[in-house]
């Protein structure tokens, strides 16, 4: 079965006007096409602006709890409709596939808490130096927003920016990865069905280069919001500085786990692996590197190579498989040429680091998960985003030491740290930098009422979902009235 999947503009689904179309490929089979998306040219970017700027006007007078009905809406479609969306992104993007339906009901969970953001704190009463002076704020839309997401959360990612989006009042022109755009298409569709009026979501497929670049040049889009890779974001940065326009940036990580002495070594080993193989890697918040203090190094070590080894690679779609493909041609070179670049720099090669042989691997951009030991913190590997199924084991001596390695690194989104000691822990939550902080948890993982970023190069220093949401959506008015 193959999907065709149009521009969605002012309410319609309509053809890009120059008929060409992008092939969407099944990452656990090359043979599959799973279907083909417009690749839109700047006409039709236009095209989707205009109307979402049109829509606004009517859209930003909506009161904020009918617009939170849309959402309720599109969550109740979203949750009937989670397996065959499911599917469809598995089929796209190669996650498995109850990773993917938890994906999903994640998006249905996002949606449900915008809604209710409708019915929440807008603005504040401030006493004025004036005593008969009325002095408030109130929090008011941008106007028309962009959204460019990437293949790796296909669902959660769009809903967690395109839901504050509306509810604050914006309206959208949205841009979702060429490798995922049958599922975000698929999600446009649940909105059109929960009845939200015409223009206020758009939806263009097309080329980073050209669609993500034209909005990033388009006078009449008001604020980009991006989550995807470091080069690119800077670029968007530096555009959309340059016009005095509004920008969001979520991109890398190299997040570190450290295990010490007294860590149950059990939760610990089975919750670096999830992190770090969960989604073959491909997470901005995937776990990178464990810094392990020497006295448990062996332990620790032992225990991760046994649950790596027990890892069944495979399609996303099939039963019992823990871990998928890569995304793509591109990212399954990357993920091999970091492999090798371990290797050369003398680190110890103890799972993995093949693409896997089995007959169901044969079609597809399958790696073994892999796990590096006596890995130093200046290796490439143990520096750079791999965004792949790679996990590195570095000795340490104490938490001090551990979190003095673990801070030099250009990102900082999530960092996670195995101890029985509250004391330790809290010293760690005070000097790591990070955004996402963990204790005896897996460094991935986000809940929609909850601030999501990074420090340093992680982010552009705001934060998405929960009530942050709000700082970027929106813009802030000080009103006074003098009687
Ligand atoms: C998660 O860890 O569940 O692109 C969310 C990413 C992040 C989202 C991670 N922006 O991987």
């Amino acid at each position: 079965m193959t999907l065709t999947t149009l521009n969605f503009i002012n309410g319609e689904w309509v053809s890009a006007q120059n008929g060409s179309f992008i092939r969407s490929i099944n990452p656990s089979d090359l043979n599959e096409v799973v279907g083909t998306i417009a690749d839109s040219t700047i006409e039709d970017l236009d095209d989707a602006v205009q109307a979402a700027k049109r829509a606004g006007v009517s859209w930003r007078k909506l009161s904020a709890v009918d617009r939170g009905n849309f959402l309720h809406k599109a969550a109740d479609i979203l949750e009937n409709n989670v397996d065959e969306i499911a599917e469809i992104a598995t089929r796209e993007m190669g996650k498995v596939l109850h990773e993917m339906k938890g994906e999903v009901k994640r998006g249905v969970a996002i949606l449900r808490y915008f809604a209710q953001e409708g019915m929440r704190q807008t603005g504040e009463v401030l006493p004025s130096a004036q005593s008969n002076n009325f002095l408030y704020t109130k929090r008011v839309p941008i106007g028309v927003v962009g959204i460019i997401t990437p293949w790796n959360f296909p669902v959660a990612i769009p809903l967690w920016k395109i839901a504050p989006a509306l509810i604050y009042g914006n309206t959208v022109v949205f841009k979702s990865a060429s490798e995922t755009g049958i599922t975000a298409a698929k999600l446009v569709e649940v909105f059109n069905q929960a009845g939200i009026p015409g223009g206020v979501i758009n939806f263009i497929n097309g080329k980073g280069s050209v669609i993500g670049q034209g909005m990033v040049e388009h006078n009449d889009i008001h604020a980009i919001s991006f989550t995807g890779s470091n080069e690119v974001g800077k670029q968007i940065a530096i555009g959309m500085a340059a016009r005095g326009a509004k920008y969001q940036l979520e991109m890398g990580g190299k997040n570190p786990v450290i295990v010490l002495e007294d860590a149950d070594l059990d939760l610990a080993a089975n919750l670096t692996v999830l992190g770090a193989m969960k989604q073959t890697g491909q997470r901005c918040t995937a776990t990178s590197k464990a810094f392990v203090q020497r006295s448990v190094y062996d332990r620790f070590k032992e225990r991760v190579i046994e649950k790596v080894q027990s890892l069944k690679v495979g399609p996303g779609l099939f039963n019992g498989i823990d871990m998928g493909p890569l995304a793509s041609k591109n990212q399954l070179d990357s993920v091999v040429d970091y492999i090798d670049k371990g290797l050369t720099e003398g680190a110890t090669l103890l799972a993995g680091g093949r693409i896997p042989m089995g007959s169901e691997c044969k079609n597809g951009f399958f790696i073994e998960p892999t796990v590096f030991g006596n890995v130093t913190n200046n290796m490439v590997i143990a520096k750079e985003e791999i965004f792949g199924p790679v996990l590195c084991l570095i000795k340490v001596e104490s938490l001090d030491e551990a979190i003095e390695l673990a801070n030099d690194n250009m990102y900082g989104l999530s960092a996670s740290l195995f101890t029985k000691d509250l004391a330790k822990a809290f010293i760690f939550a005070d000097q790591i930098e990070a955004g996402l902080v963990q204790i005896n948890g897996e460094t991935g993982g986000a809940e929609p009422q909850a601030p999501f970023g990074g420090m340093k190069a992680s982010s552009s220093h705001s934060r998405e979902q929960g009530q942050a949401a709000k700082e970027f959506f929106t813009t802030i008015k000080t009103i006074t009235i003098t009687p």
